[in-house]
């Protein structure tokens, strides 16, 4: 089992080989002063693919679209796009939402048969005068976009979800289980990625099948700009991770955001955001899990969450596959 301390060994290792390696192969110039951050250990390799744009001199909004593809179209991640596993009835249904740092936005919220909805909710931006789009309209407008009907419950999710069927326990906001627990539901394992490029814009993006066995159309905070994601050039950005009902109470990204506004460092804003909730509702905070990650617009990340266990990714011209262990308010 990974502890603590061999967990920072391992990425220290790999951060400073992974350094060593970018020196010799990054543009170096093009990228400077670009970063991303992402929820997650799966952050890693979302980063990655972030990277490649950034590093190329690209833009925010393309780096966080591609990034968030990644683990919607991992088979292994059950708590985000294809094989995420469905709610209560068997249906998985799909939240996301993509914002740019001059405030341009869009989401899609219970979203199904779509494989990758962080490019729909792209779409709802950029082709709608809208923001937000929902389930069966989410729907008919991605097939007009040329988005592919596809079935997304693998034949693992759907095990699960029939072994969830015998108990029938129906827990939404129940105990907070790492990722990592054996027999893990991954219940709480949204991606949200945040990311500054070289031309010192930023841009979001949040993506999730939400909580698993969740009743049918219900909406967390992942697809709701300023409580699962909020970006803003003037400031810095910040997403959300865990139980989205308290996310959405209070306002969560758009919180942590305008705290750095007000002159808290990243990590400063998230911790305060992290203690309202536990504040106003302290019987519940001590048993789900929430947290937050925010980078403010010179680049430095911060993140916070209600219970340990939670991890970032870090990405930049000097270390590519950085995580890093959050603090924790229990
Ligand atoms: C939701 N916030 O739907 C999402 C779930 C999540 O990590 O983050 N899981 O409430």
């Amino acid at each position: 089992m990974t502890n603590r301390r061999t967990f920072l060994g391992t990425t220290l290792l790999g951060a400073t080989s992974m350094a060593l390696g970018a020196a010799r192969e990054n543009p170096g110039a093009r990228a400077r002063g670009a970063r991303v951050v992402s929820t997650w250990e799966f952050g890693v390799a979302a980063n990655q693919a972030a990277w490649t744009i950034l590093a190329a001199g690209g833009n925010a909004l393309d780096a966080v679209e591609a990034g968030a593809k990644v683990p919607e179209a991992d088979l292994k991640n059950h708590s985000v796009g294809r094989a995420g596993y469905p709610d209560r009835d068997g249906h998985v249904s799909l939240d996301a939402s993509i914002m740019d740092g001059d405030g341009s936005c869009g989401a899609v919220a219970a979203l199904e048969n779509i494989a990758h909805p962080i490019s729909v909710a792209r779409r709802v931006m950029e082709k709608t005068p809208h923001v937000l789009l929902v389930g069966a309209g989410a729907l008919q407008f991605a097939l007009e976009q040329g988005f592919t009907k596809e079935e997304l419950l693998t034949p693992e999710s759907e095990h699960a979800w029939r072994e969830f069927l015998k108990s029938g326990e129906y827990k939404p906001t129940g105990a907070y289980e790492p990722s990592t627990a054996p027999g893990s539901r991954g219940n709480h394992d949204t991606i949200g990625m945040l990311a500054l490029d070289a031309h010192g814009n930023m841009a979001g993006a949040c993506t999730t099948s939400g909580l698993a066995w969740k009743l049918r159309g219900r909406v967390g905070d992942s697809p709701i700009v300023g409580a699962g994601l909020y970006v803003d050039n003037e400031v810095g950005a910040a997403t959300s991770t865990g139980v989205g009902e308290e996310v959405i109470r209070n306002a969560g990204s758009f919180l942590v955001v305008e705290l750095m506004r007000q002159g808290r460092s990243p990590q400063e804003a998230c911790r305060e955001a992290v203690r309202r909730i536990a504040r106003r509702k302290p019987k519940t905070a001590k048993e789900i899990q929430v947290g937050f990650l925010a980078m403010n617009r010179r680049g430095e990340a911060g993140a916070w969450a209600l219970q340990k266990g939670f991890s970032y990714a870090a990405c930049d011209a000097r270390r590519q596959d950085a995580l890093l262990p959050v603090a924790s308010i229990y």
